[in-house]
């Protein structure tokens, strides 16, 4: 009791001093409340040297000592003479010259080392690049927020995936497509000339997790991006970023030759066309030396692309990789195709994109999202990883949450990474993972990204839902180590942006971990998937029937009838599961034995069906949606419970996303229930809620302003 009042009083304190508006995002830097903690880092380090001088070594020397003046309390020394309880920083190089190298440095990554030396000891951060000493100095700073012994380390860290990007669906007018965090963090028509401190913020925050390239604008892109005073805005943010190990990219625009090189075609075999993207990657690297390449949405969802020209996605993007090659450039080509006339969706990117396998230059990579059809909350893994062992690979998550309650839901996204990242493809026999096609191990492949479409904006958390941070944190720390677990994941960014108290870490943990599912089960349970509001995507709207395009209405997906629901992608019906390793498909092709999950994926099953529970499906259907309403009670009681450890400001806003969330829930509990009932004819089980509305009050719902779209 008297600690709960204790604690009360100093978040109090805490609050009048500085209020939490999550700012500073997992970099909090909060003084160490742990005494003999605090005693003890305050004595491990007293001082710091940072060997050499560069703009990169100047953000490790800044961020430290702003780390370590925050979290010791203290005015931490700088200092150029070797003197004991020092933490040095600098590349092998550097630390040669002082007699300090190690040899355990490895290639790539960083190595945190304790050394006693005459008596005096060290802390010791080394790498080979400049931008490897970064990444260790923020991860000893890591160590120190999430209250680890620093006195006796030896630490080696390496990135088991080479490229690991942000895609910004940010528009030149900074509406974000499909963001919920406010409008684009890059104000184009101040840029070049005005600097807003915020970059340099998002350069910190992504270094702090290894994220080491960010493409700028969105996929569906416009040509303007590529004009000259456009290259010199993208050239000033290249130029804040860079310190911080940050490439720019850019999405490039297919007719990009005609609409702004006035040229009659965009052929990717015409002469004038090849030239035209020659010069202009030519200008783009006089202006940004180190510009990391072009990524590249083409004959998708209308976007040009040289299949207009008859040619193939290799030929477009060779004639791209091509132009960038001189320049260690690289193109990132997605495979998010899909055509109205196809029979599934599910089967169109492997269909379209195998026979290419081979036909890609070395500096492409084929960008996938994880999922066969698009970001839902639970998608099997996408059959083309694994199936195109010439070509690298490259994995697209989405962080922003089109189809996970956009930016009112507490979803915590790892378990889903992890899930897609950790299914073994079967592709050479077991122990075949995604991240092994991913990471280039499985077929030896030198190029190896992953990217997450970013949940960034000008909000002034950055996220709008401060839990979406959680997930643009976990992206860069899986991206770095795939083999870190979710609750690792979790533990660490609670531990930084909350608190190291181990009830509150356990009890915000619980919240994340159960979240994913949570929102599997109030949305699409059981294999249900893309029944959400046409357009915006907020929402139920398992009725709708009338898109522009088949494969864009809810009823493509779901086919229920008075038989039964589920798409059936078995030999019985468009045969999908045909993509898949034998291995693989075993997994899913019978009804009874395939797995809860994907269940509704696969197969058109009776409303009679009996489930693994023993339920009919109709009962389980009820039962997973009434599920996932309760599991969203029990997040809000469990944040309730928090209310005495966590900051007014933080607490309420949380509170009230949490209260939108359980709506929501609700919302989408019944009007799904409703509409599948009228095929299923079947009554409610007792256990469930009955409806507080009617199915027509449910279809009546229009939400023309919802954000993003
Ligand atoms: C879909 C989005 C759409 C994107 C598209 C894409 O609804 O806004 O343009 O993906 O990834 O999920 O290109």
């Amino acid at each position: 009791m008297r600690k709960t009042l204790l604690l009360l009083l100093l978040s109090c304190l805490a609050h009048v001093l500085h209020a939490e508006d999550g700012y500073d995002l997992w970099l909090r830097y909060k003084r160490i409340d742990n005494n003999m903690l605090l005693t003890s880092y305050r004595k491990t380090i007293t001082a710091i040297q940072v060997a050499g001088q560069s703009p990169t070594m100047d953000a490790v020397k800044k961020e430290l000592e702003q780390g370590l003046n925050g979290l010791l309390d203290t005015h931490i020394t700088v200092t150029s003479k070797v003197a004991g309880n020092t933490l040095i920083a600098g590349t092998r190089e550097a630390l040669t010259a002082l007699k300090l190298q190690d040899n355990q440095t490895p290639a790539e990554g960083f190595l945190i080392t304790s050394k006693t030396i005459d008596n005096k000891h060290y802390t010791i951060i080394t790498a080979n690049t400049e931008t490897d000493v970064l990444y260790g100095a923020f991860h000893l700073l890591r160590l120190i927020q999430t209250h680890q012994s620093i006195e006796n380390l030896h630490i080696i860290s390496s990135p088991r995936v080479k490229l690991r990007l942000l895609n910004h669906w940010d528009n030149l007018n900074r509406y974000v497509e499909r963001g919920y965090a406010g409008i684009s963090i890059w104000n184009w028509h101040t840029l070049p000339d005005y600097i807003d401190d915020r970059y340099i913020d998002y350069a910190r925050a992504n270094a702090s997790v290894g994220i080491n390239g960010t493409v700028l604008n969105n996929v569906n892109a416009n040509a303007t991006i590529l004009t000259a005073p456009y290259l010199r805005k993208v050239a000033a943010l290249a130029n804040i970023l860079r310190p911080y190990g940050i490439k720019v990219y850019l999405s490039a625009r297919f007719s990009a030759p005609m609409e702004i090189g006035h040229l009659k075609t965009a052929d990717p075999l015409n002469d004038t066309v090849r030239q035209w993207w020659q010069a202009k990657v030519k200008e783009i690297y006089q202006l940004i030396p180190d510009f990391g390449g072009f990524l590249v949405k083409a004959n998708s969802e209308g976007q040009p692309g040289p299949q207009s020209y008859g040619r193939s996605h290799a030929d477009g993007a060779n004639m791209m990789a091509d132009a960038v090659a001189p320049f260690g450039g690289i193109v990132i080509w997605r495979a998010f195709v899909y055509d109205p006339q196809a029979n599934d969706r599910f089967k169109q990117a492997y269909a379209e994109f195998t026979p290419l396998d081979g036909k890609f230059n070395k500096n492409v990579l084929v960008q996938v999202k994880n999922g066969p059809i698009d970001f839902q909350p639970r998608e099997p893994f996408s059959p083309l990883f694994g199936a195109m062992p010439q070509t690298p690979l490259m994995m697209e998550f989405q962080l922003t949450q089109e189809y996970l309650g956009q930016g009112t839901h507490l979803v915590y996204e790892a378990p889903l990474f992890k899930e897609v990242l950790d299914a073994d493809t079967h592709a050479k026999g077991p122990n075949s993972s995604v991240a092994k096609v991913i990471d280039g191990s499985l077929y030896e492949h030198t190029l190896s990204g992953i990217a997450a479409v970013s949940n960034i904006g000008n909000e002034r958390n950055w996220t709008g839902h401060l839990f979406g941070q959680a997930n643009w944190y976990a992206l860069g720390r899986l991206a770095w180590d795939y083999t870190l677990t979710s609750e690792q994941i979790a533990t660490e960014w609670i531990q930084q942006t909350f608190s190291n108290d181990p009830a509150v870490v356990t009890s915000i943990k619980q919240i994340m971990l159960t979240s994913r599912e949570a929102v599997v089960n109030y949305m699409t349970p059981l294999g249900l998937h893309h029944i959400m509001g046409n357009g915006h995507h907020y929402g139920p709207a398992p009725w709708s029937n009338n898109a522009p395009r088949p494969d864009w209405d809810p009823i493509y997906y779901h086919k229920a009838d008075a038989k039964g629901i589920g798409f059936d992608r078995t030999a019985s019906g468009t045969n999908a599961l045909q993509q898949y390793q034998p291995a693989v498909r075993q997994l899913y092709a019978d009804s009874n034995t395939c797995s809860d999950q994907y269940l509704l994926w696969f197969h058109h099953v009776s409303w009679q069906h009996k489930m693994h529970s023993g339920r009919t499906l109709w009962n389980e259907l009820c039962h997973k949606y009434q599920e996932g309403v309760d599991s969203v009670s029990a997040m809000q009681q469990r944040w309730e419970q928090l209310k005495p450890y966590i900051d007014p400001e933080r607490f309420h806003q949380v509170q009230m996303l949490l209260a939108i969330q359980h709506k929501d829930a609700i919302w989408w509990r019944n009007a799904c229930l409703l509409y599948f009932q009228t095929f299923s004819q079947m009554p409610f089980p007792a256990s469930y809620e009955k409806p507080d509305h009617t199915l027509e009050y449910y279809q009546q719902q229009h939400f023309p302003y919802a954000p993003g779209n």
